[in-house]
Formats: C-alpha cells, structure tokens, sequence
C-alpha cells in the first residue's frame, strides 16, 4: 500500500517563512482548494491519503515533507532549519509511529526532509541554509544501518536541494543547473527545466507517473516528450509560500 501523509493548509498560512521570495499576498482559500485538488491527484495514482492533525498556529505545517525522512526500514524525523516550523515535527511523529520505527535528529541539527533526495540506496543532502553539518551527519550515521550512502550537494540561488532537483523517472532526474550541478549525479540520466521556468525542477513522482505544477506548461511537456505521465495541479497560492508539490506530502511504502 502507498500511503501519503498530508497535512490542511493553516488559516496562519500567510505568515510562512520566505527566504528567496517576496512576500505575495496569498489567497488562503484558494490554497485550500488547491491543496485537496493535490490530494485527490494522489489518489487518483493509488495512494491511501491520511491527513495528520491540523496545526492551524503553525503557518508552514501543509509543507510536512520538510519534518521527516521516511525510508522503507525506518522514518526519521527532522529538526528543520527554521525554528518556527520545529513544533510541526511532534504530531508529525505520532501519525508516522503508526508505521515505522523513529530516529530523531537532535541538536545542534538541522535537516529539512526538502533537502533530502532518495535515489535507491543514494541519499543526496543539499547544503542549504536550513540543514546544517551536525545534521547531515546524524542522518549519516542512522542510515549507515540499513547500508545507504548519503552524498553532500551544494545548491545555490534556491531553498531546498529539491527545490533544484527531483526524481522524474527509473534513472531520470529533473534539474534546474543554475541551482545544483548536474555533474553532482554522476550516474543517473538527467533533463532540464525549461529555462523560462527556474522553479520547474520540484516533481512529485508516483510510479510511472509525476505530479506536477500546472503553472509549468514547457517543463511539463518536456516531460511528456521524455515518457513521463504527467498528472497537472494548480498550486500558485502554495509557491507564493515557496512550497512545491514533493512538500505537501509524505509518501511511502507500508503494510495494508
Ligand atoms: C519554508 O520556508 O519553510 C516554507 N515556507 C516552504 C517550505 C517548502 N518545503 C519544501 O520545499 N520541502
């Protein structure tokens, strides 16, 4: 069974943690909308969606991505980088004790589940400005367990690794060069944004098929063109909180 945890889209979240993006005016509503449109494309690709407690005080608890790692064998939950989204993690335990066991990252730490990219037993970690050494070393050394090998990345000009880069297909990734350097992913095939759409390379991937913004129509095609089912969703009020379609869920293998 797929299972994809999600999270409602806070009343507060207007009052997100920005860090490459002016402050737009968000229209709340329309997120919300937006968002089950998300879930029901999940759905549609045979996930079992459950939603984890609301956290209507916590502006960025729709973006449950960043507050967990999880793996076939264990889930790990993070510390994020920006302390006011660290009280997210605690409900975020709870829902995934249901289904794996739980390491935690500890301070000093830092790991925001949006710099972790997962490429069979590679573990890519971005450097970013909300995952520190301390963590990524932690990470490291719970995983060394299962035999994972985690890679440090440098990214540049963007807030998470997965904001740069994504996997698309089997051996495929979808890559903005600017942010990250394709050399980085030294065995694995890999297609570029289109270069009118910088914020093109955050992809959902759900067996053969991807989830995808709909406000990114040539990386879309590009996409399509390379074989990739493409399933379309409106998220605009999400990426004015610098939030993408891996961030608004937690996807995983588990027992029925
Ligand atoms: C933040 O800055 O933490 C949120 N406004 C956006 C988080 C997006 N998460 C992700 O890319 N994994």
């Amino acid at each position: 069974m797929i299972v994809a945890v999600t999270r409602a889209v806070s009343p507060s979240l207007a009052a997100c943690e920005l860090t490459h993006l002016p402050r737009d005016p968000i229209d709340v509503t329309k997120a919300i909308a937006d968002h089950e449109r998300y879930e029901a494309a999940l759905r549609s690709l045979g996930a079992r969606v459950v939603r984890a407690p609301q956290e209507p005080t916590l502006p960025d608890a729709v973006f449950v991505e960043d507050t967990a790692l999880v793996l076939d064998e264990v889930a790990i939950i993070t510390r994020p980088g920006a302390a006011s989204r660290r009280p997210e993690t605690k409900s975020m335990a709870t829902v995934l004790s249901a289904y794996k066991s739980l390491r935690r990252i500890k301070p000093p730490g830092t790991l925001d589940g949006g710099d972790v990219l997962r490429v069979g037993r590679t573990i890519y970690v971005g450097l970013s400005s909300r995952t520190n050494k301390d963590g990524r070393a932690q990470l490291e050394t719970i995983v060394r367990e299962w035999g994972y090998e985690v890679i440090a990345v440098p990214i540049d000009g963007c807030l998470h690794l997965k904001s740069a880069v994504t996997q698309v297909a089997d051996n495929l990734l979808l890559i903005n060069a600017q942010w990250v350097r394709p050399e980085c992913f030294a065995s694995i095939d890999i297609m570029t944004v289109a270069p009118s759409e910088p914020a093109g390379a955050n992809a959902l991937q759900i067996g053969t098929a991807v989830i995808y913004p709909q406000h990114h129509p040539e990386t879309a095609e590009r996409l399509e063109r390379a074989g990739v089912r493409v399933v379309l969703v409106p998220c605009t009020e999400l990426a004015k909180a610098e939030g993408g379609v891996t961030c608004c869920s937690l996807v995983f293998e588990a027992e029925p």
